[in-house]
This record gives C-alpha cells, sequence and structure tokens, in this order.
C-alpha cells in the first residue's frame, strides 16, 4: 500500500491514521506543482485530480479525498472508531464538518483572491474551531479515544497556527495531546517536519 502525500498537506492526517492503525504502507511525495511523486510517476496518471491524498490499496485501487480514506482507515482498525451505535456516524459527521467547514475556509486563508475573503475566510474558521473546542475537554473528538477524525483536526490545528488564527485553549491542548502520540511523531519525522 502507498499513501501519496506532501509534507504538512492534509495527507499528513492519513498518514497519521495509518501509524495509528498500524498498516504498513509507503509513503511516497508528491510535488504539487510539477504533478510528478519522488519516483519520477505522473501524479495525474495516479490522481487525476491532481491532488493529495491518494492511497493506492494492495489490489492496486487508489482511493482519494480525506474522508473516504480515512474512513477507510477506521474500516481496517476499529479501535479508531468511537462508541456506541452511532459510532461511524458521528466519526462521519466529524470528518464532513472538517473537510468542508473547516479544510476549505483555511485553503481560502492561505489562497484568497482578495482581502476581504481572508477576513470572511478567518472569520468563519474561527467560529468553526471554537465550535469544536467543547468536544476536546476529555483529550480527543471523542472521549479518551482517538478516532480516524482526530488526525484530520488536528492538521487543521497546524495550519491555523501557520496562519496565525489563535485556537481556543482546549483545542491547542489537544494539539499538544496529539503530538505525544507516538504514531503523530513518526508521521511529523518521515515528513520532514520534526
Ligand atoms: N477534497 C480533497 C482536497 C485535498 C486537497 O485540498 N489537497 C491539497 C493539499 S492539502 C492539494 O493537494 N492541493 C494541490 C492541488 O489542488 O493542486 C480531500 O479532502 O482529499
Amino acid at each position: 500500500m502507498q499513501l501519496y502525500l506532501t509534507p504538512g498537506a492534509c495527507s499528513l492526517a492519513d498518514h497519521i491514521a495509518l501509524n495509528e492503525a498500524g498498516l504498513g504502507f509507503e509513503p511516497i511525495r508528491v510535488d504539487l506543482a510539477a504533478k510528478r511523486s519522488e519516483r519520477d510517476e505522473d501524479f495525474l496518471a495516479i490522481n487525476p485530480k491532481g491532488y493529495v491524498p491518494a492511497l493506492r490499496l494492495d489490489d492496486g485501487q487508489v482511493l482519494t479525498e480525506n474522508v473516504a480514506i480515512l474512513s477507510w482507515i477506521a474500516e481496517q482498525a476499529p479501535q479508531l472508531v468511537p462508541d456506541g451505535p452511532l459510532g461511524r456516524i458521528r466519526m462521519l459527521e466529524a470528518l464532513a464538518y472538517i473537510t468542508s467547514e473547516l479544510h476549505k475556509p483555511l485553503v481560502r486563508m492561505m489562497f484568497p483572491t482578495a482581502d476581504a475573503d481572508k477576513e470572511a475566510a478567518r472569520a468563519l474558521a474561527e467560529g468553526r474551531f471554537a465550535l469544536l473546542a467543547g468536544k476536546v475537554a476529555d483529550g480527543f473528538l471523542f472521549g479518551d479515544r482517538v478516532s480516524a477524525a482526530d488526525p484530520y483536526l488536528y492538521v487543521m490545528l497546524r495550519w491555523a497556527r501557520m496562519l496565525e488564527l489563535p485556537a481556543p485553549a482546549p483545542l491547542a491542548s489537544f494539539a499538544t495531546r496529539m503530538e505525544e502520540r507516538p504514531a503523530v511523531q513518526q508521521a511529523l519525522r518521515v515528513e520532514g517536519l520534526a
């Protein structure tokens, strides 16, 4: 199995989740501007969407989209699925919120079309982080056990830090807790971020 990633990009979430799941995989870096992998592959032939993450499974199929990849990883490692009859659905709910309500405004802040757009995206992201602050008081999004959604939230908080968007204190503590985890430390080392 191979994970196509770019250091520090949203693919870091999938990298961490694969580590948390204890699944063996090869990390392959992608130059997003050139659309080539470090193995000199045409990345558009692997993922015609042209973006990371992309996960090539052992049978050759390629999965794309953080929500799908993180859900697939959780299916391989039930310890990453929250408890309860609605556990999987709650995780999907969190993944959908992170991908559409946090990931997108943060990207708009990184690549604004106008100052007004950047400020609007900042206000949106701030409000949306605030809604999650109350959820991580017990440790992670779903209590004291990491789910496949937590690495995605962690990566968004890294981006917020880079964009000088202050995170509410409970989210800053959550990020610190994530950074104490060997799965996170290993991913950061491999991506050259630690
Ligand atoms: N909807 C996609 C978005 C992925 C995405 O935005 N990837 C970024 C890095 S975080 C990327 O590769 N951008 C390069 C590009 O779009 O050319 C997902 O959630 O997986």
